[in-house]
C-alpha cells in the first residue's frame, strides 16, 4: 500500500514537474490553429434579388505562402458538367481531369499562362495538368459550351467553398493577419483584413452583388477562337 502511495506520488511529481519544464516549452512551440467561418449571401448582377444558392463561392486567405500539397485535385467530367463547378488550388498544385460520362469531352483552357488542349479520351480515364502561376483560369470543354470550370490557383492553402446556404469555414489557420477575399463564379467580390488571435473567427453575414450575368459567363469561344455550332437533334452524334 505504501508503496502504491509512493508511486501515486512519485507520477503527480513527475506530472507537475513536466507541467513546469515540458508542457511550456511544448506550449511556445505550439502554433494555434483555429477556423474562420461565416455565410456569403449573393446578389444577382443588378441587384434585384439574391440568387437561388450560394454556393460556388470561394472565401480564401491571402498573406502567407504554403506549399502545394502533393494530392492533385480531382475534377469529374459528369452528366456534362465539370464537378466541382470551382476548384481553389495551391500554386504548383496538380488537378486530375476525369472523364465519368460514357460521351466524349475535349477538356481545354486557353489561358496564356497555361494552355492545354487534352483532346478526347474514354469514360474513366483522366489527364493531369499543373498550375503553377496563381489567378483564375477557366477551363472549358470543345464539345459541350456549357460546361464551364473556373480554378483559382492560390498562394495557400487557407481556403473554402461555399456550401448551398453560403456557409464556409476555413480550417486549420495559424494566427496572423491576412486579406480575406471572396469571389463567386458570375464576378461577386469581397475583401477584408481580418486579424486573428488565439481564438476562431465568425464573420458577420457578407453580402455580395455579382458584375455577371450568367448568359455573359455560359457564351465563350471554342479552343480554335470561333463560335460553337448549334447542335440540334444531334444528341449522341458526338
Ligand atoms: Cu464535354
Amino acid at each position: 500500500m505504501t508503496d502504491r502511495i509512493h508511486q501515486f506520488l512519485l507520477a503527480v511529481y513527475l506530472l507537475i514537474a513536466f507541467s513546469f519544464i515540458g508542457v511550456p516549452n511544448a506550449t511556445a512551440q505550439t502554433v494555434e490553429l483555429v477556423e474562420v467561418s461565416g455565410q456569403i449571401e449573393i446578389w444577382a448582377k443588378g441587384e434585384k434579388g439574391t440568387l437561388s444558392k450560394f454556393d460556388n463561392a470561394v472565401v480564401y486567405l491571402e498573406g502567407v505562402t504554403t506549399p502545394p500539397p502533393e494530392e492533385s485535385e480531382i475534377v469529374d467530367q459528369r452528366k456534362k458538367k465539370f464537378r466541382p463547378r470551382v476548384l481553389p488550388i495551391v500554386e504548383g498544385q496538380k488537378v486530375k481531369f476525369y472523364n465519368q460520362d460514357s460521351v466524349s469531352h475535349n477538356v481545354f483552357s486557353t489561358d496564356k499562362n497555361n494552355n492545354f488542349d487534352l483532346g478526347r479520351y474514354p469514360k474513366g480515364e483522366f489527364k493531369e495538368v499543373q498550375y503553377n502561376k496563381r489567378g483564375m483560369f477557366k477551363v472549358y470543354c470543345n464539345i459541350h459550351q456549357s460546361m464551364i470550370l473556373d480554378i483559382l490557383v492560390l498562394g495557400n492553402q487557407y481556403f473554402a467553398t461555399t456550401d448551398t446556404k453560403g456557409n464556409f469555414k476555413i480550417s486549420n489557420v495559424p494566427d496572423g493577419k491576412y486579406e480575406l477575399n471572396v469571389w463567386h463564379i458570375y464576378g461577386g467580390e469581397f475583401s477584408q483584413p481580418i486579424e486573428i488571435k488565439n481564438s476562431s473567427l465568425i464573420l458577420p453575414k457578407i453580402k455580395i452583388v455579382n458584375s455577371k450575368f450568367v448568359k455573359d459567363v455560359v457564351k465563350h469561344k471554342n479552343k480554335d477562337g470561333k463560335s460553337y455550332k448549334k447542335r440540334r437533334g444531334r444528341r449522341g452524334n458526338y
